[in-house]
């Protein structure tokens, strides 16, 4: 069974563009279908060191034929082979972060994966570029769409 989800994309060290498209082409090659991205936006970083390079974000959705922990597993791998390393500080410079922030209707709280994502809500370099593409997408734990959270930021 198909479950739409929305993905974030992140990234503010090296060709974050390059990165951003080669991410579609692997979530393409692993299985999901009818992706539509978003345009990519430059944004001030949010809750980074002074100095952290402004970055390129997107958003994107699209039909996925296996489980959110599949999908988790795929942008990990995608987000390892863009040259990120494995293991990382928080919110330090990133060549490519893929964030799963709605999985269909599902709410997921564990220790690895967390749908909705917990901070997105909250961010508009996440709902602006996702309002664009999916603004009747609806967060399940609030019951509220994107068009509307992006109107309360
Ligand atoms: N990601 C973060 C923290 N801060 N700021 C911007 N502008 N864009 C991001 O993608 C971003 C951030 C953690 O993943
Ligand atoms: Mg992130
Ligand atoms: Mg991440």
């Amino acid at each position: 069974m198909m479950i739409k989800t929305a993905l974030a994309l992140g990234g503010n060290l090296g060709d974050v563009v390059a990165a951003f498209k080669t991410a579609v082409q692997k979530l393409e090659a692993a299985g999901m279908i009818n992706i539509n991205i978003s345009s990519f936006c430059r944004t001030t970083p949010v809750g980074c060191a002074s100095g952290t390079p402004d970055f390129m974000n997107a958003a994107l959705t699209g039909n996925w034929p296996g489980s959110a922990e599949e999908l988790f597993a795929v942008c990990q791998e995608i987000e390892r082979e863009s040259g990120r390393a494995a293991v990382h500080g928080i919110n330090t410079p990133r060549t490519l972060d893929i964030d799963i922030i709605l999985f269909g209707d599902r709410i997921i709280r564990s220790d690895t994966l967390q749908i909705p994502h917990p901070r997105a809500a909250q961010r508009l370099f996440v709902i602006a570029p996702l309002a664009e593409i999916a603004p009747d997408m609806i967060f399940p734990d609030t019951g509220k769409n994107v068009s509307d959270i992006l109107k309360s930021l």
